[in-house]
C-alpha cells in the first residue's frame, strides 16, 4: 500500500463530516507524527511569471500530422479540476499554425452592409466596456471516434477537443452598433489572419446575442494558440466558427458558403444529403475521474467526477450509472452552473472492489437529454464524423484499472 494512499484513507476515515459516504474507510493504522516532526522547507525566491510544480506533468496530447502547422492537441481532461481549463492546457486546433502577431500592428476591419466601415486597433477594442464570462469551446470533431462502439481509451483522446476559459472582450453587437448595420444585413463573414484564411458565416442574430470579440483568457491576454490578440467567441457554437486572430467582419445578406462550412463541418446523412450550419453544440457529459487509463487505488469511498456542457444553455441535471445503465443516480452539480460553460458534476460512490461500468448522461435547460450511441445513430445515421455526443462508458476492472467500455 503506497504511503499516501494509506494516510489519505486514515484521514478520510477520521472525518466525521463526510459521514456514511466514507463508512468503508478504515481508521488510522499508526500513530500520527508529532507536530515538530512536520517538514518546514526554505524555498525559492519570488518570480515574475509562475510555473506549476515540477511534479505536475499533465500535458496536451498532440496529433502527429505530415504538416505540423495543420494539427491539433487535446486537453488532458482526466487531470482536470473544476470548470476552468488552464490556458496552457486549452486544446488547440490550427489549420495553418499559430501566426506571430504584433498587437500594435493588428487591425479588425468591419465593413460590407454597414453605414460606416470601421477599422479597430486592439487598443480601440480594449477601451470599450468589457464583459468576462466562462464559455466552453468544443471542436465539432470532438469525440468523433465515439461514433464507433469501440470508443477511445482515455478521456483526453475521446473528449479532449473541448476546454473552458473565462473570456474577456467586447460584445460584438457594440462594435456593430458603432459601424451601423444596414437593414439588408442578416449574416456576417468572420475571417482570421492566418494563412488558411479561416472564414465562417455567422447569423446576425448570434452576433447581436452573445458573441464576443475577446482579447482576454483566464485573467490575462489570449494565448497565441487561442487567437492572440483578438478572437471571435460564439458561445455554444462549434469550435470552428470561433475564428481566431480575427481581422475582418463583413456584413452580408446571406451566408457565404465558404470552404469550412461546405466541404467540411457539415453532417452527411444516410440519404446522401448533408446538414449545413449545424452550429450549436448538443449537450454532452463525460466522467473524467475515474476514467480510462486511471486506476482506483483503494476500495471504499471514491468520488466520481466529470464535466457536462451544452451549447443551448445551462446543464440542469446529470445522472450517473455505476452498473452500465441498469440504474441511475442524480449527480451533484457544482455551483455556479453557468450557461454554455463546463459544469462539474460529482457523485459519492463506494467501490466494493468488483467490476463496474460508469456512465453519465446530462440534460440541458431546453429539456434535451444526451443520447446513447444507438439513439444518436437512429437519428443521424453513421456517415457523419462530427457532433458525436453519445453517452460514454468507462469499465472498472476488479483490480481497479479503468478502460473504455464498449457502447
Ligand atoms: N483563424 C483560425 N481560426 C480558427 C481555426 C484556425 O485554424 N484558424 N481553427 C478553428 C477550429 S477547427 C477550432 S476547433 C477552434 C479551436 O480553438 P482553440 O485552438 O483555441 O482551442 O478554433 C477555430 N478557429
Ligand atoms: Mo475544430
Amino acid at each position: 500500500m503506497p504511503k499516501d494512499a494509506s494516510s489519505r484513507r486514515a484521514f478520510l476515515g477520521a472525518g466525521a463530516l463526510l459521514g456514511t459516504a466514507l463508512g468503508a474507510c478504515r481508521t488510522q493504522e499508526s500513530a500520527p507524527p508529532a507536530e515538530q516532526e512536520l517538514p518546514s522547507l526554505l524555498g525559492e525566491p519570488v518570480r515574475r511569471y509562475g510555473a506549476r510544480s515540477p511534479h505536475e506533468t499533465a500535458a496536451r496530447a498532440i496529433r502527429e500530422t505530415q504538416t505540423p502547422e495543420a494539427s491539433s492537441s487535446r486537453t488532458p481532461l482526466g487531470d482536470s479540476y473544476g470548470t476552468v481549463t488552464p490556458s496552457a492546457l486549452h486544446f488547440e486546433r490550427h489549420h495553418a499554425g499559430v501566426p506571430a502577431i504584433d498587437p500594435a500592428e493588428h487591425k479588425l476591419l468591419i465593413h460590407g452592409l454597414v453605414e460606416r466601415p470601421l477599422v479597430f486597433s486592439v487598443d480601440d477594442v480594449k477601451r470599450l466596456p468589457s464583459v468576462s464570462q466562462p464559455y466552453f469551446i468544443e471542436c465539432s470533431g470532438n469525440s468523433g471516434g465515439e461514433w464507433s462502439p469501440a470508443g477511445a481509451p482515455t478521456v483526453q483522446l475521446s473528449h479532449g477537443l473541448a476546454a473552458c476559459s473565462e473570456w474577456t472582450g467586447v460584445p460584438l453587437k457594440m462594435l456593430l452598433a458603432e459601424a451601423g448595420v444596414q437593414a439588408g444585413a442578416k449574416w456576417l463573414l468572420a475571417e482570421g489572419a492566418d494563412a488558411c484564411k479561416m472564414q465562417r458565416s455567422v447569423t446576425l442574430e448570434k452576433a447581436l446575442d452573445d458573441a464576443l470579440v475577446a482579447y482576454g483568457q483566464n485573467g490575462e491576454a489570449l494565448r497565441p494558440e487561442q487567437g492572440y490578440p483578438l478572437r471571435l467567441v460564439l458561445p455554444g457554437w462549434e469550435g470552428n466558427a470561433n475564428v481566431k486572430w480575427l481581422r475582418r467582419i463583413k456584413l452580408t445578406e446571406g451566408p457565404q458558403y465558404v470552404k469550412d462550412e461546405t466541404s467540411k463541418y457539415t453532417e452527411l446523412m444516410e440519404d446522401g444529403k448533408a446538414w449545413i450550419f449545424t452550429l450549436e453544440m448538443d449537450a454532452k457529459s463525460v466522467i473524467t475521474s475515474p476514467s480510462g487509463g486511471q486506476t482506483i487505488g483503494a476500495q471504499g469511498y471514491r468520488e466520481i467526477s466529470g464535466l457536462a456542457w451544452s451549447g443551448r444553455g445551462k446543464i440542469v441535471r446529470v445522472e450517473v450509472s455505476t452498473d452500465g445503465g441498469g440504474s441511475w443516480a442524480e449527480a451533484k452539480l457544482q455551483e455556479p452552473v453557468r450557461t454554455k460553460a463546463f459544469t462539474r458534476f460529482t457523485l459519492d460512490w463506494q467501490w466494493a472492489g468488483g467490476e463496474a461500468v460508469l456512465l453519465s448522461r446530462c440534460r440541458d435547460e431546453t429539456g434535451y437529454v444526451q443520447p446513447t450511441l444507438a439513439e444518436l445513430i437512429a437519428e443521424r445515421g453513421r456517415k457523419s464524423a462530427y457532433h458525436c455526443n453519445r453517452i460514454k462508458g468507462w469499465k472498472v476492472a476488479a483490480d481497479g484499472s479503468v478502460s473504455n467500455a464498449q457502447a
